[in-house]
């Protein structure tokens, strides 16, 4: 009876480790681009280089604990079964106070283990957080400056093709608006194929900008600018999303990253300045559109 209860408990690890082996098929993962990204052939791969890379160091510390996980169960299991057979059986079970030795050998792998994680994982970290990683030309380019609030994230670019003589213009840049910005709201849109740098504030709480197919995560934190690098390699359409309970309506912070090759975005940058500079009645001169909506218009008005 007793060895039925182990059977029982012993059971529940193993639906767990065959739930895992499908999830992924299953879609319940991390999602997920099937094909190739910057060159790297994968069926699980992330819509950008550091997040296939994220991806990696995941793997690689999933396929330690499962290691882990399995082994220690199949050593309970086969301690619990063996107790087990010996009271069905009546017969007294081994009791025991320890041993030295296995202590201080199961405290000393897992801490070679975090070590290993620790180190392995440095590049990957510097070349996602680290500042004086991030390429002089990209820092110089701002794309956007991101300012969450409860409960929309408000978007300001710098005037199209301006870009940024020294870092103290950036910072100068990020004090305030300046003539030539362009805002939107819910909606970043970003070159793809470069890599790009937003700055990410907070006007009121902690939020947390999140765009998990190309695992980019960062909080918001009052009073602080954060530079976030990253790289689309696909142009399309990305869930941007609050990642941080930031109060009533953070259902409501979901929002899109849209990514276009160098010319589309361009032109969706210029398409942002004719509309923000079109007061209801002048058309800018320089839309060879926008002449003949007008005049279409004028002469409906006629
Ligand atoms: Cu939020």
């Amino acid at each position: 009876m007793k060895r039925l209860w182990v059977a029982f408990f012993m059971f529940w690890p193993l639906l767990a480790v065959v739930v895992c082996w499908f999830a992924a098929d299953m879609n319940w993962w991390l999602p997920r681009h099937d094909g190739t990204i910057g060159g790297a052939e994968g069926v699980t791969t992330a819509f950008s280089p550091i997040g296939q890379r994220i991806d990696d160091l995941f793997h690689l510390i999933l396929i330690i604990t499962s290691v882990v996980f399995v082994g220690t169960h199949i050593a309970l299991g086969y301690v619990v079964w063996g107790g087990a057979k010996n009271v069905d059986e009546g017969r007294k079970s081994v009791f025991t106070h320890g041993s030295h030795n296995l202590e201080v050998m199961w405290t000393i792998i897992p801490a070679g283990v975090l070590l290993f994680i620790a180190l392995y994982q440095m590049d990957t970290w510097a070349e996602y957080r680290v500042k004086s990683t991030y390429p002089e030309k990209a820092l110089r380019t701002p794309i956007a400056e991101i300012t969450a609030r409860q409960f929309e994230w408000r978007i300001r670019y710098p005037a199209p093709g301006r870009e940024f003589a020294s870092d103290a213009e950036v910072d100068q840049w990020l004090m305030g608006p300046q003539p030539g910005d362009l805002y939107s709201v819910n909606e970043l849109h970003v070159p793809t194929n470069r890599p790009v740098i937003v700055h990410l504030r907070s006007m009121d709480v902690q939020h947390s900008f999140f765009v998990p197919k190309l695992r980019v995560k960062q909080d918001a934190v009052p009073g602080s600018i954060i530079p976030i690098k990253f790289e689309v390699t696909k142009p399309g359409e990305y869930e941007l999303l609050c990642a941080e309970l930031c109060g009533w309506g953070h259902y409501k912070m979901g929002a899109k990253l849209i990514g276009r090759n160098t010319q589309g975005h361009a032109a969706a940058i210029e398409k942002m300045r004719h509309d923000q500079e079109y007061d209801g009645i002048t058309q800018p001169a320089d839309s060879v559109v926008d002449q003949t909506e007008s005049t279409t218009r004028m002469a409906r008005t006629n």
